[in-house]
């Protein structure tokens, strides 16, 4: 027994030196102390050593065991320090480490400047129309009195696509007029709209991109006159811009408006003594408007004996750039990060 009980110590105290995770730990003293151990085990067989030897015996047990557990409880601190070591080493923050920039969202300013421009003409009593980008010839060109051998329609200008569901000729929409005559054609007036949108145009170069952004709008009533454009679209320039600017209105022609003009504002970058913005005028041109041509009016079924109405039409793109100061189109549509910081708000 004796033999025995130092054997079981000496493979014990070597098993305890090999473990080499907290969990082989914890299994060699479960192995040697625990209930069904091999030390528990041998003990059981006190009872049948010599009565005189069995107290020896005990003592030795006892001693074994004391070793034992000093044994395990060194080895233990060990594990546990590798172990503390191990996983503060595979935690650890490399703190050289260049920062992660958090890049907040913003509202690109084409967005703004659409958003800026709804908001006066809300305020004013205009509702927000939407269209498709995808329009029929009729409610691109000929509802708006656009004669078939008008240069806008040029395959160069248009972008066509093939014909839809009923054989007839679709377009990418050139401006948002058609929504216009789409709320036009369902309702009677007092109408006040304004139809923001993608618009495309078959032209490329630095001033052009073939996908551009329109605000149009239009009011039909009892006696609107070319005084209520007039009135409004300056308050308009005045509220934009942010300043009590000159405006002009020079005679123009449209087929879908008569009388037709074209509205000019004091530049805002020489305060109108000329520059190269103003190439030189004092002035630039913002905005195309006009009272709505009575051919319109009867295509989209509004008695012109009884209302008449103004429209207009800007380009949000170049309200954008004047606006915010932004010298190159482009830009807007490069979504360069560096841009957008300087242009975006949240
Ligand atoms: C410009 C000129 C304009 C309109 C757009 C319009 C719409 C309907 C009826 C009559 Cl449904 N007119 N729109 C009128 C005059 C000018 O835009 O230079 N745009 C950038």
């Amino acid at each position: 027994m004796r033999q025995q009980l130092e054997q079981l110590s000496h493979v014990a105290e070597s098993e305890l030196t090999q473990a080499t995770t907290l969990t082989d730990l914890e299994q060699v003293r479960i192995r040697f102390l625990g209930r069904k151990g091999t030390l528990t085990q041998l003990l059981r067989g006190l009872s049948s050593v010599d009565p005189a030897e069995r107290p020896l015996i005990g003592d030795l047990a006892n001693r074994i065991k004391e070793s034992f557990n000093q044994a395990h409880a060194a080895r233990l601190e060990t594990l546990q320090q590798q172990e503390l070591e191990t996983s503060l080493r595979r935690e650890a923050v490399d703190v050289t480490l260049p920062g992660r920039d958090r890049l907040p969202g913003g509202i690109h300013p084409l967005t703004r400047a659409v958003e800026e421009i709804s908001g006066f003409f809300r305020h004013a009593g205009f509702v927000t129309a939407t269209g498709p980008e995808v329009e029929s010839d009729w409610h691109n060109f000929e509802a708006l009195n656009i004669p078939a051998d008008h240069p806008a329609r040029d395959m160069h200008d248009t972008f066509y696509l093939p014909p839809g569901p009923d054989g007839r000729r679709r377009v990418l929409r050139t401006h948002t007029s058609p929504v216009q005559i789409r709320f036009m054609e369902g309702r009677q007036p007092p109408l006040r709209v304004i139809a923001p949108g993608r618009v495309y145009r078959c032209d490329s170069d630095i001033t052009h991109t073939p996908m551009f952004h329109q605000v149009e709008g239009f009011m039909v009533d009892k006696g609107v006159s070319f005084g209520h454009l007039k009135g409004l679209l300056e308050a308009f320039l005045r509220h934009f811009f942010a300043r009590d600017l000159p405006v002009r209105f020079r005679p123009s022609f449209f087929p879908f408006t008569e009388p037709s003009a074209e509205v000019d504002m004091g530049c805002i970058f020489c305060q109108a003594r000329g520059c190269r913005i103003c190439k030189g005028s004092g002035w630039i041109e913002v905005l195309g408007c006009g009272m709505i041509h009575p051919v319109v009016l009867k295509n989209v079924g509004i008695d012109r004996e009884v209302y008449s109405g103004f429209a207009f039409g800007l380009g949000v793109e170049r309200m954008a750039m004047l606006k915010y100061r932004i010298d190159d189109l482009r830009t807007l549509f490069d979504n360069d990060t560096r841009f957008l910081r300087l242009h975006a708000t949240v």
